[in-house]
């Protein structure tokens, strides 16, 4: 179901919920957090959240400790896909809701989760690679016969935008014989580690034609290694990725990066009205589908004033 199709109220829900944080590795985290804390807030529900800094054993942890205070529902954002079964079952076996948010898990049956509110991760890969290979397209003439060659900051190893936003790019990169992902590592999401891999790959001796980093913070750090090594990104290497926080605006405006592909991580008011669908004993879609499109420099200098994150 689409997002639009949740029922939305404002009515205090006067509950307790646990809530389970990766942590706070990127600007859109951070903006998830504000906004499951104010929505919050706005319903009279008692939150108690943990940062689980990145560790799915922390996570596991924190459920756990929901569940022995009788928390009325939990919402979680899963750092991975994998390795959830058994503390999902225990929740389910205390009767309390599960809403994931943002990210996906693999489970062997899905009652284990009530709904899961997220983009569609594998089009915004494919999304990325559109507009990737339309601004290498302006870079280069079509006459010049090489291959165009890609680089891939990945996201945290083994979670769901991940893993999602690189098939969905894979796919479309290779339907463009002339375009080939050449180097492809993790940055965990991160500025730092972005910059980090992108220095390593420049230092590789290898040339690249485009980046495609699965989130802005890292692209951000890629963009500063681009700019340190003396080559100007969106000219000589074209920058692309997913999120659209504010600093990939003002990026996408001074024309380092190329193209942004949005995910919205406003998801409190959706987490709640979902809570309050399962309390209410609705019947929930088991993913409601966040809505994304894609930016340019254009859009971009619209939309930026009205940005919240
Ligand atoms: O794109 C990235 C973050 O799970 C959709 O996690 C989320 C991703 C988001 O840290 O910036």
């Amino acid at each position: 179901m689409k997002a639009a199709d949740l029922a939305h109220s404002d009515k205090p829900l006067n509950i307790c919920v646990g809530f389970s944080q990766i942590g706070a590795e990127s600007a859109w985290r951070s903006a998830e957090t504000t906004s499951i804390n104010e929505e919050a807030a706005l319903r009279k529900v008692t939150l108690i959240s943990n940062d689980a800094q990145q560790k799915q054993e922390n996570q596991i942890k924190a459920i756990r400790s929901f569940i022995a205070q009788k928390v009325d529902a939990i919402i979680l954002a899963p750092v991975v896909e994998a390795g959830w079964d058994n503390v999902l079952k225990e929740a389910k076996k205390a009767n309390i809701p599960v809403i994931l948010v943002d990210r996906g898990v693999k489970v062997s049956d899905d009652s284990l989760y009530t709904t899961l509110i997220a983009s569609d991760f594998v089009e915004e890969g494919r999304m990325a690679a559109e507009k990737l290979v339309a601004a290498v397209d302006k870079n280069i003439p079509k006459s010049v016969s090489r291959t165009r060659n890609i680089a891939q900051i990945e996201g945290t190893t083994g979670a769901a935008p991940a893993n999602d936003r690189a098939s969905g790019f894979k796919e479309v990169i290779e339907k463009n014989p002339n375009f080939k992902i050449v180097k492809s590592q993790c940055g965990e999401f991160t500025r730092a580690k972005g910059k980090e891999v992108m220095e390593a790959f420049l230092k590789s001796g290898e040339k690249f034609d485009a980046v495609y980093a699965h989130n802005d913070d890292m692209a951000l750090g890629a963009i500063q290694a681009i700019k340190e090594a003396g080559l100007k990104p969106g000219k000589d290497i074209v920058v692309v990725s997913i999120d659209g926080v504010k600093g990939a605006f003002q990026a996408l405006i001074d024309g380092s990066l190329a193209a942004c592909v949005e995910c919205n991580p406003l998801l409190g008011p959706l987490a709640f009205d979902a809570i309050a669908a399962a309390k209410d004993g609705k019947k929930l879609a088991k993913q409601v589908i966040v809505d994304d499109k894609a930016f340019d420099a254009e859009s971009a200098k619209k939309e930026l004033k009205n940005r919240k994150y």
